[in-house]
């Protein structure tokens, strides 16, 4: 059954979006670090709230606030410039990677084709879940023990410290 989106002004947004094929171009902290800034600079400048996030080696989870409501704008945001960026560095550095970024259309792209996965989240009680559910990624993949050890992650900010994004808590 297909799911309906609501743009609800200032309801959290479950997002939920990946590299293109899957494949795990968030491999380096490098990247990693470069995508928390890219986050922290979007929220900024389109005005949306962060509640949560993981930035997994080839998939992003979110938990958003669009002022508006409007989630489209966002995830374009979060998603065009950075990738054009990227591409443009895997072009000058001839990384091969790029050679597998090539779909049916014939131009590269750094995301999934599609807007990914969106949820709208109802209750603070939904939120929370899915906050433990974000933070809870890497340690399930068993990239680390404990989610406090997984630097991409709002985890930290939830136990008390301060990261790159600034983060709406309080849930
Ligand atoms: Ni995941």
């Amino acid at each position: 059954m297909p799911v309906k989106h609501y743009d609800i002004p200032n309801q959290a947004r479950f997002l939920t979006y990946s590299c293109f094929d899957r494949l795990p171009l968030f491999n380096t902290p490098d990247i990693r670090n470069l995508y928390l800034h890219e986050i922290a600079k979007q929220s900024v400048r389109l005005t949306f709230d962060v509640i949560a996030y993981v930035i997994m080696p080839e998939h992003i989870h979110m938990i958003v606030v669009p002022r508006d409501g409007r989630v489209g704008p966002v995830l374009r945001g979060l998603k065009q410039g950075f990738a054009r960026r990227m591409l443009r560095r895997m072009t000058d550095e001839g990384d091969p990677v790029q050679a597998k970024l090539v779909g049916p259309h014939g131009k590269p792209s750094f995301w999934m084709r599609g807007g990914g996965h969106d949820r709208n989240l109802r209750s603070d009680h939904d939120i929370r879940e899915k906050i433990g559910y974000i933070h809870q990624n890497p340690v399930r993949r068993g990239l680390v023990d404990r989610a406090l050890d997984w630097k991409w992650s709002s985890a930290g900010d939830y136990a008390g410290g301060v990261g790159v994004v600034r983060v709406r808590k309080g849930w």
